[in-house]
């Protein structure tokens, strides 16, 4: 099997001291570098949202992380966060992002959010990454990154849906866990098929 490393949302509005920041969200970054070298492939995913996105409580005037009803159905509304070309966007500084034989942008279309790496929330709209992924031949993916209950949840469900063989390695993830957001992650990934190593 040809094997990737699907490092999702390492970026600084992850980490601590950023806009969305996710606990310990920093403390995987080192062990991400290092997991790197055991895979044929290595892609990093990179949450680039416009300002003004939809998928921010500001546009709405909402409180943040109440949710909303979007065309495409419920939508939790964040803090703004990973604003195309800010500080927050950038990869940790520490993250190897020399390694990446692929960097995929997500959440740039204004109206519509993107956890997963492959298709936006509308689960209709594909991101462009399961073409490049067959046209090289990688058939397995281990995913690891931010956050565990979000866009790695989302991204190894629909990895999974399209016929990868997928793992999360949960020690190089940390979640949110919003209101028993992780707990439900992890049953919805098992329930998919998704191995939680
Ligand atoms: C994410 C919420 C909003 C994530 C991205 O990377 O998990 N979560 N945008
Ligand atoms: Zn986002």
């Amino acid at each position: 099997m040809t094997h990737a490393l699907l490092a999702i949302d390492v970026q600084n509005d992850f980490c601590p001291g950023g806009a969305l920041a996710v606990a310990g969200g920093d403390e995987i970054v080192a062990g991400i570098n290092t997991a790197m070298a055991g895979f044929d492939a290595v892609v990093l995913t990179q949450d680039w949202h416009p300002a003004g996105h939809s998928s921010f409580a500001s546009t709405h005037n909402a409180a943040l992380m109440s949710m909303t009803e979007m065309p495409y159905g419920p939508q939790v509304l964040w803090p703004d966060h990973c604003i195309q070309g800010s500080t927050g966007a950038a990869f940790h500084s520490d993250l190897q992002t020399n390694r990446a034989d692929l960097i995929i942008r997500k959440g740039y279309n204004p109206e519509i959010d993107s956890y997963s790496a492959f298709f936006e929330n509308d689960k209709t709209t594909p991101t462009g990454l399961e073409g490049y992924l067959r046209t090289r031949g990688i058939d397995k993916l281990t995913l690891v990154g931010l956050a565990t209950d979000f866009c790695v949840n989302y991204s190894a469900v629909d990895a999974a849906k399209l016929g990868f063989d997928v793992s999360v390695n949960l020690a190089l993830c940390r979640a949110i866990d919003f209101d028993g957001s992780l707990d439900a992650a992890k049953s919805g990934m098992a329930a998919a098929g998704v191995t939680l190593a």
